[in-house]
């Protein structure tokens, strides 16, 4: 069975956009691959974080896999601190990557903008170094991401060719999936940005933990294009486009489907229907979130943290021997 690798950072609520982008495809994943989830806290402190709040929201990442229906009997579920050895091959990695290489990573430059005042941290510029590492450790063959992690993955690709070719092979070469519609869910309210945690505008995103009606009122919200047609076209009909992704991946329609499905509909029964799908999606899983306990979670994590470490270890034994350090 090939080895699929992916995490998410414990930094705050999730949204629709995590869901659809990534988590939605694993739950289908897990029955074709031998799967790793991972709850990537060392990734979310390369911004400031609030040790009370990072706590609970590592348990929280956790509940969502669980909720979103990734079996932990099938898959690795565990916190990345948990397993010493992505920060040792983390730092291993940094040793052959360029800072240019670092510096020229969108995701970098969009957050080092953000901290203007002090400037941005060195963990902020190694976070790829990182992920490189949490995907290098388990021979991971696939990693199922949004559009924003492409670059990030190629990166990883280029370090794991040059570290073979360096001190002979040693690591798999990891292959992306990104989803055909969905790899980027956009603003509720501003269709040319991405859906982001971060945002400003509680508008401009659902968070799966927000109120089931609260979500349908901002489906109805949401902006639309100037003409009344139900096309997909993420050039010239953004907002529609965004809209028609987001019913696919909670219905399991094809975009074509709904296309013709809505062809003599107007925007706002085609908002309607969505919003009701929405509020639903969202009510089932909040109540099947609410179903695991903190103790549950952390046993969960627990299990999964043995199993992951007794794969890193191994990998760890390979690459110390192939450097040269033992
Ligand atoms: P932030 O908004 O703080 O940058 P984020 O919402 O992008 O964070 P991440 O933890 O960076 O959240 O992303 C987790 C996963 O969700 C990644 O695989 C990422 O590609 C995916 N993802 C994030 N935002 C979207 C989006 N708008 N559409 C599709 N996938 C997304
Ligand atoms: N950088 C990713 C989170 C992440 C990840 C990974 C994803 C960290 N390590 C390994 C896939 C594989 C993000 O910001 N969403």
């Amino acid at each position: 069975m090939k080895t699929l690798f992916s995490g998410i950072k414990p930094s705050g609520d999730l949204h629709l956009g995590n869901y659809i982008g990534a988590i939605s495809q694993w739950t289908a994943l897990q029955e074709k691959y031998k799967c790793l989830f991972c709850v990537v806290d060392y990734h979310a402190i390369t911004v400031k974080q609030d040790p009370k709040a990072l706590r609970k929201s590592i348990l929280d990442i956790a509940r969502v896999y669980l909720a979103a229906g990734i079996n932990p009997k099938k898959a690795i579920i565990f916190q990345q601190s948990d397993v010493s050895e992505h920060t040792e091959l983390g730092w291993i990695l940094n040793t052959i990557t360029k800072v240019a290489e670092l510096e020229k990573m969108t995701q970098y430059k969009d957050k080092a903008r953000d901290e203007k005042k002090e400037g941005p941290g060195a963990g902020l510029l190694n976070y790829p170094t990182l992920m490189a590492a949490d995907i290098l450790l388990y021979h991971t063959d696939v990693v199922p991401v949004g559009h924003d992690q492409m670059q990030h993955l190629e990166l990883t690709r280029l370090l794991t060719k040059r570290f073979n070719t360096n001190y002979g092979t040693t690591f798999t070469v990891p292959e992306t999936i990104v989803r055909k519609e969905g790899a980027r869910i956009m603003a509720l309210d501003n269709p040319a940005k991405k859906m982001s945690k971060s945002s400003q505008s509680p508008n401009s995103y659902i968070a799966l933990l927000d109120e089931p009606m609260v979500a349908h009122k901002k489906i109805k919200r949401a902006v639309t294009d100037s003409d009344n047609k139900i096309k997909y076209d993420p050039d010239k009909k953004a907002a529609i486009s965004n809209l028609l992704a987001i019913y696919s991946a909670l219905s399991n329609k094809s975009v074509k489907e709904l296309e013709i499905l809505y062809e003599d509909k107007s925007y706002g029964e085609f908002k309607e229907d969505l919003a009701n799908l929405v509020a639903n999606f969202l009510t089932e899983f909040q109540a099947r979130y609410k179903k695991y306990s903190d103790k549950e979670v952390k046993k969960i994590l627990n299990k999964g943290a043995k199993e992951a470490k007794a794969m890193a270890e191994k990998t760890m034994k390979l690459v110390k021997k192939n450097l040269g350090v033992n």
